[in-house]
């Protein structure tokens, strides 16, 4: 069996990061040991007063214990980060895997155009220093503009602009870049990808749900880093991902005034699964 550690916060209400990574992840077949960065009461994008837990102190003593033990992963999944410091412990603990763990960095921070409550611009830029280590990201389009320092544009762009944000990421370090939340046509909503190692550009569209709900990051990252694990390409997982987060958003629209809460992704795993062949 596949084991992968996903290192993210613990929203204990609200519907992202960890209380979504450890089901999807899960229900496709793959263990998944955590690692959390931070506990808070509720996530940060509609509700008011969260507390706020700040781990970095423990990760270090966590990481070491895992040394000693031997403890090693077929993959190292980050997503929402808690401190500076959290962007370096990661780096250093990249820096020390293995060959074969492949390292999936979702530099969860921002979105339409803005950061999450929390998060600076100078937490953005050391952020893309652990993107450079990464075999995949997989930014949305806001993460992208405020790590690389390029003008964020909502729509009306074209395939030069993303093409060029998706260089960019490469020439940081990251091996193979995602974009997430691209559209050329109204209707439609989809990923880009740049293969740096090959130079070549994949895209995979989907139909667009005139909704958007809280935590679909952490939805697409979890199904994306779970497809890879059951050994499908890079390409395949984009697209798996990519359905299984716009059916995820299908079956929650009827709830659609709850789209700062998250999307009923459960209700969505037996479509993630035969998607899957499972
Ligand atoms: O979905 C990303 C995310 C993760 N964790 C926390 C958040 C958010 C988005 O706002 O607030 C705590």
């Amino acid at each position: 069996m596949k084991r992968i550690v996903t290192i993210q916060d613990i929203s204990c209400f609200g519907k992202c990061s960890l209380t979504v990574a450890l089901p999807i992840i899960s229900a496709m077949g793959v263990e998944a040991a955590i690692l959390p960065t931070a506990v808070l009461s509720t996530h940060t994008g509609g509700f008011k007063n969260f507390t706020f837990h700040d781990l970095s102190e423990d990760i270090p003593k966590i990481f070491a214990h895992w040394k000693r033990e031997s403890i090693d992963f077929d993959a190292i999944y980050t997503g929402y980060l808690g401190s500076l410091e959290q962007i370096d412990q990661m780096k250093e603990f990249i820096d020390a895997k293995p060959k074969k763990t492949l390292a999936f960095v979702d530099p969860a921070m921002a979105d339409n155009g803005v950061l999450y409550t929390g998060f600076t611009p100078e937490f953005a830029r050391h952020m893309a220093t652990l993107c450079a280590k990464a075999d995949v990201i997989v930014p949305n389009i806001t993460e992208a503009s405020f790590m690389l320092g390029v003008e964020y544009k909502e729509s009306g762009y074209d395939k030069e602009y993303v093409e060029d944000i998706l260089k960019r990421l490469a020439a940081l370090g990251a091996k193979k870049t995602v974009l997430t939340g691209v559209s050329f046509e109204e209707d439609k909503l989809g990923v880009a990808m740049y293969d740096s190692e090959k130079d070549e550009f994949f895209y995979y569209f989907n139909e667009r749900l005139d909704c958007k709900f809280h935590g679909t990051g952490d939805v697409f990252a979890s199904a994306c880093v779970g497809a890879l694990m059951n050994e499908k390409t890079l390409q395949e997982a984009l697209k798996i991902a990519a359905d299984y987060t716009v059916e995820c958003i299908r079956l929650t629209i009827p709830d659609r005034e709850k789209y700062w809460y998250g999307v009923e992704f459960e209700r969505a795993i037996p479509f993630l699964l035969k998607s899957l062949d499972k």
